[in-house]
Formats: C-alpha cells, sequence, structure tokens
C-alpha cells in the first residue's frame, strides 16, 4: 500500500494535457495531491500542423478538468504556460505555488516530427533544451527546495549494451594506471539516434550541472516506449479518456501495430524488424511517477537515474505477438530511420521493483483492451496519416518490401 500524501501536498504537471502528462496528473490527484497543470497546449497545436487528431476523442482541457471534479471531487487547476518562452510567468507561479515536486513532460516529445525539417529540428532543440533549463532556473530563482521528477528517456544509451545490462544512468569506470587506479562513476555514455533523443541527452548534461551546482534534488525517468491507452482514472468517464497517437510521427510502435490490426492495415515493420525496444504500459508510467515522488533523492545527493521500463521486445516479435492475436498481415518497409537492422537490449530496473513496482506485462491482457479501443474509435481514423513520411535521411522511401501473412507463418 502506497502511504497517502500529507494534507495539501503540491505538485505542478509541466505537459499534463498530454499522453503521459494527463493520465498521471489524475493519477496524482486521485492519491490526494493538489495538482496544478502547466501546459501551452503545443501538442493539440501540432495535431491541426500535421492535420491529424487522436484517435480517441480528447476533449479540451477545461471540459477534461469539469468532468474529474464531477467524478472524483477534486479539483485541478490548469495555466497555459510556454514553459520554453515565458520564464518570468512560470517563476512567479512556482513562487505562489511553492510545490513539493515538479513533474517535467513539457517537451517535443516524436523522434520522426523532430526529423521532419530543418525547421522541425530547430523547434524541438529550442524548445526542449529551453524549457529544461527554464525549469531549473526557476527552481533556483524561486529559493525553494522543489524535487524535480523528469521524463527521459531509454534512447539517450542509444539501444546498444556493449556486452553489459545498461545500468541505471551511471557506468563505473577504472581511471588512471595501476599504482593509482580509482574507480569513478560517469554518466552511461549518451548515444542519441534522432534530434529528439538528442535533446534527452542534452538534458541529462543540464540535470547533471544544476544539481552540483545549486545542489537541486532531480531525479530523471529514463522511459521505455509507453503503450496502452487508459487508466485506473481515464477509465472513469468517457470525457476523462487519454490520447492515442497513431500517426507515422506521433504513434508509438506498439501502439500503433494495436490499431493498425483493428482496422485491418498491415502491420508497419520498419527494415528487418530486429530492432530491440525497451516499453512500459502507461499505468505503470503514472505509478512509477507516484513512486518517484514518495522517495526523491536526498539534499546533496547526486542526479537520481532510473530505467523506466518493464520488458524488451523485438518489433518483429511484438508484430507476430499481435498477428497471431488478430491475423493482420505483418509487412515490412524500407527503414526511414538510420538504425541498426538488430540489436541486443539488456537493461537494469531494479530501482522501482525495489520500490515496489508491480509490472503490467504485454501478458495481461490490455493488449485487447487498446484493440477495442481502436476498434471503437476506428471511425476517427484517417489511414492515409499511417504511413512514416518523415526520412532521417534522403532517398529512403516508404516502400513495401515485404509481406508476410501470419497465417501461413505458423
Ligand atoms: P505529449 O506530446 O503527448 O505531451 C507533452 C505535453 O507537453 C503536451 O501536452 C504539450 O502541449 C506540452 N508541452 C510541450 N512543450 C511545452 C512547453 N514549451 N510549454 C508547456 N507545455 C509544453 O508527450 P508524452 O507522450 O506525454 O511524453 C511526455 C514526456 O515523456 C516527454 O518528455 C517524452 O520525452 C517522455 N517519454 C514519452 C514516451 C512515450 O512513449 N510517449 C516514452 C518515453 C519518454
Ligand atoms: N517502428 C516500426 N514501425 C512503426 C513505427 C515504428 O517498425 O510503424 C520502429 C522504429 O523504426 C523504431 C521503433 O519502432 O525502431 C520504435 O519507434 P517508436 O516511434 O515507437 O519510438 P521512438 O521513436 O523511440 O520514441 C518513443 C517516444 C519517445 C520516447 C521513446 C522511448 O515517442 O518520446 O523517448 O519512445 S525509447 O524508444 O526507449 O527511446
Amino acid at each position: 500500500m502506497m502511504q497517502q500524501p500529507k494534507m495539501n501536498e503540491k505538485i505542478i504537471i509541466l505537459g499534463g494535457d498530454g499522453f503521459c502528462g494527463w493520465p498521471t496528473s489524475l493519477g496524482l490527484s486521485q492519491a490526494g495531491y493538489d495538482v496544478t497543470i502547466i501546459d501551452n497546449l503545443s501538442r493539440r497545436k501540432i495535431d491541426i500542423e500535421l492535420e491529424c487528431t487522436s484517435l480517441t476523442p480528447i476533449q479540451p482541457i477545461n471540459k477534461r478538468l469539469a468532468r474529474w471534479k464531477e467524478v472524483s471531487g477534486k479539483s485541478i487547476d490548469f495555466i497555459n504556460i510556454d514553459v520554453a518562452q515565458e520564464y518570468e510567468f512560470l517563476l512567479k507561479t512556482i513562487k505562489e505555488i511553492k510545490p513539493k515536486a515538479i513533474v517535467h513532460f513539457a517537451e517535443q516529445r516524436a523522434a520522426p516530427y523532430s526529423m521532419k525539417s530543418s525547421k522541425h529540428k530547430q523547434y524541438t532543440v529550442n524548445n526542449n533544451v529551453a524549457s529544461t533549463n527554464n525549469i531549473l532556473c526557476a527552481i533556483v530563482d524561486s529559493e525553494l527546495d522543489i524535487h524535480l521528477v523528469h521524463l527521459g528517456t531509454m534512447g539517450v544509451y542509444g539501444y546498444g549494451t556493449a556486452g553489459l545490462a545498461i545500468p541505471e544512468g551511471y557506468l563505473p569506470v577504472k581511471v588512471g594506471d595501476n599504482e593509482n587506479e580509482t574507480e569513478i562513476d560517469i554518466l552511461y555514455p549518451a548515444n542519441p539516434g534522432s534530434i529528439y533523443h538528442m535533446t534527452k541527452t542534452l538534458d541529462a548534461l543540464t540535470f547533471f550541472f544544476y544539481n552540483k551546482n545549486d545542489a537541486i534534488r532531480i531525479t530523471d525517468l529514463h522511459q521505455g516506449i509507453v503503450w496502452g491507452t487508459n487508466t485506473e482514472e481515464t477509465r472513469q468517464h468517457e470525457d476523462l479518456i487519454n490520447r492515442f497517437d497513431y500517426d507515422g510521427d506521433y504513434g508509438t510502435v506498439l501502439n500503433r501495430f494495436l490499431m493498425q490490426s483493428a482496422i485491418g492495415h498491415p502491420l508497419t515493420v520498419h527494415g528487418t524488424g530486429g530492432q530491440t525496444r525497451a516499453f512500459i504500459h502507461i499505468q505503470d508510467t503514472v505509478n512509477c511517477i507516484k513512486l518517484a515522488i514518495k522517495n526523491p533523492p536526498k539534499l546533496g545527493d547526486k542526479v537520481k537515474i532510473f530505467n523506466q521500463a518493464t520488458e524488451s521486445h523485438t518489433l518483429k516479435t511484438l508484430a507476430k505477438m499481435i498477428a497471431d492475436m488478430t491475423g493482420a498481415e505483418i509487412r515490412y518497409y524500407k527503414n526511414p530511420r538510420k538504425e541498426d537492422e538488430e540489436n541486443e537490449l539488456i537493461f537494469k530496473n531494479e530501482n522501482f521493483l525495489a520500490l515496489g513496482l508491480n509490472p503490467i506485462t504485454l501478458e495481461t491482457g490490455l493488449l485487447n483492451e487498446v484493440i477495442d479501443i481502436a476498434k471503437k474509435y476506428q471511425y476517427l481514423c484517417d489511414t492515409s496519416k499511417i504511413p512514416c513520411a518523415s526520412m532521417w535521411g534522403t532517398g529512403n522511401e516508404f516502400d513495401a518490401v515485404g509481406s508476410i501473412n501470419p497465417v501461413s507463418n505458423q
């Protein structure tokens, strides 16, 4: 049983209108925290730019919050601030609220979107780097002791194992010659695979600096690919439903495969499907953030880094699993990204398990829940938005190079 927060413990959720931020805001509100969402609604504006919407009919933020109040009796405040650009407003708000913790989701998070053009590269770097720096500056200027919990990514490590399980943030290395050898902890070497992932590696260095210079308490959560849609709280009313991205820029692989199987579209595997990635269910995202808030680093501790992922799979294994469940066709496409055809990904995640996380895995039946949601809202799907049109280099095309009928493939 998780301990209840003290009365009136305040939490600010930056990016609380987004896919991870919305269910986290509700989860923390339900747990008894006094939650304020700060969001500039940029993700909703990107929907307009891309001429695509969430597969699920998400409601405007104020309607969401009014429904939450009606369903739960609890209030969540919303303030529209661009964290990357409205520093004084951000600082004033933090000083007024005096939160115990700030959870930072407010970044442009899609790798394909970050690689679309020079404009998108610039936007992603300017938005993400400035957001993270502004939050840290504001915590320093507020002179309050605030714990910052940031959502980073497993992708900072580059998905390779180099013969060892990827540690949680720090790699012990021996330096010096034989006589004067000592062991030091360094940040695990960064190896970003997109402009978006690069901003997350820059975030990690920024945290390192502010922690060293200003003794800010920081937890950086290196999260895997999030799958699923609903959580205990978002299931309570249709107006609370979480967003479901399925398009070629924002849709992530497992939710895309599940949605594709629901509407009878071939599963769009890039390359050989030998890429191994780490995954976590959206309910576990919420549970991990609750645990991170409950277990802050002590003043003077270095940045706490957790791998926030519960299992890893190759994409072809995922495609086969879904094809076996649903009879979907698996189709292999030229990979629009620059990534290894195959990689092994072994990582440690003992920190959250030790704090009591009981992971939801792909076997729990929730795959079917996602398929049911996708079937229910398939009328909102624009199939022309499914192909991944964003290229990492020039000369690639989103062409099918092979197709496998799962029935004849068993
Ligand atoms: P999302 O795009 O759905 O949500 C991000 C939210 O932040 C949006 O509501 C957006 O409007 C807001 N935002 C962005 N820039 C802002 C700014 N300058 N000022 C104020 N608000 C701003 O993304 P998500 O999937 O919820 O991801 C949240 C975080 O979790 C990201 O940092 C991402 O890197 C990380 N993450 C996500 C996944 C995943 O699979 N979705 C996996 C690992 C890590
Ligand atoms: N892929 C396919 N078919 C598709 C879509 C993707 O084969 O239809 C492949 C990609 O080529 C890639 C893998 O699936 O090899 C993962 O792609 P993704 O879009 O699901 O995930 P990614 O770009 O890595 O980004 C997502 C989130 C990001 C988060 C990251 C966690 O958008 O915010 O940081 O997952 S991680 O992958 O662990 O770095």
